[in-house]
């Protein structure tokens, strides 16, 4: 049987941080399952689908991440394609006090395993909105995303 995992989150968009943390899991787990949350009270820069779009051609190379659009529970995502653990980067302690009621309230709901990789130094302050606030004013944001992430977002934001 092929051993699951699964990264979620928002990803908008994909940044260096979850790239680390998705190749680092791809090396752990015979297969990697990308689930991009749908928020529909948050209207995100990139849509659902372009975010997909996004994260499977930077991931391409892995050669074992499937991508997917998900909205409800995370735990019930897992059940559904029989994912026993839950891969998340932790930047710093305070992504922790939420990271661990939430792995906690899923371990409760569910019984899934949340594991916690730390994030590469070099992208400990790094996360989408700080990106997208950067970039809308013009700052240098390309040693954060992956080449083609970033010609998207300066194409979304008018800077190209
Ligand atoms: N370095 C390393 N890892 C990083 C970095 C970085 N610089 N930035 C982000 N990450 C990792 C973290 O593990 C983070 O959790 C993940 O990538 C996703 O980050 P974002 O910002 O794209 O996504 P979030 O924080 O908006 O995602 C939140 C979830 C979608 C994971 C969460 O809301 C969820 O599970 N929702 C589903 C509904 C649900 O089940 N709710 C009950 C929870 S108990």
């Amino acid at each position: 049987q092929l051993r699951r995992a699964v990264c979620p989150g928002s990803f908008d968009p994909i940044t260096n941080g979850h790239l680390d943390i998705i190749g680092r899991a791809s090396k752990l787990y015979d297969v990697v399952h990308v689930a991009v949350m749908i928020n529909k009270s948050k209207k995100g820069l990139f849509s659902v689908d372009e975010r997909i779009d996004l994260i499977r051609q930077v991931t391409a190379e892995f050669g074992n991440v499937e991508v997917e659009a998900f909205h409800g529970l995370l735990v019930d995502f897992c059940k559904q394609r029989d994912i026993p653990a839950i891969v998340k980067g932790l930047r710093a302690v305070s992504d922790f006090d939420y990271e661990l009621q939430m792995a906690q309230m899923n371990n409760g709901l569910s019984g899934v395993e949340t594991l916690f990789v730390p994030t590469n130094p070099i992208y400990s302050f790094l996360s989408s909105s700080l990106v997208k606030e950067v970039a809308t004013w013009g700052g240098d944001v390309s040693h954060l995303l992956p080449p083609l992430v970033q010609e998207a977002l300066a194409e979304r934001l008018g800077n190209k």
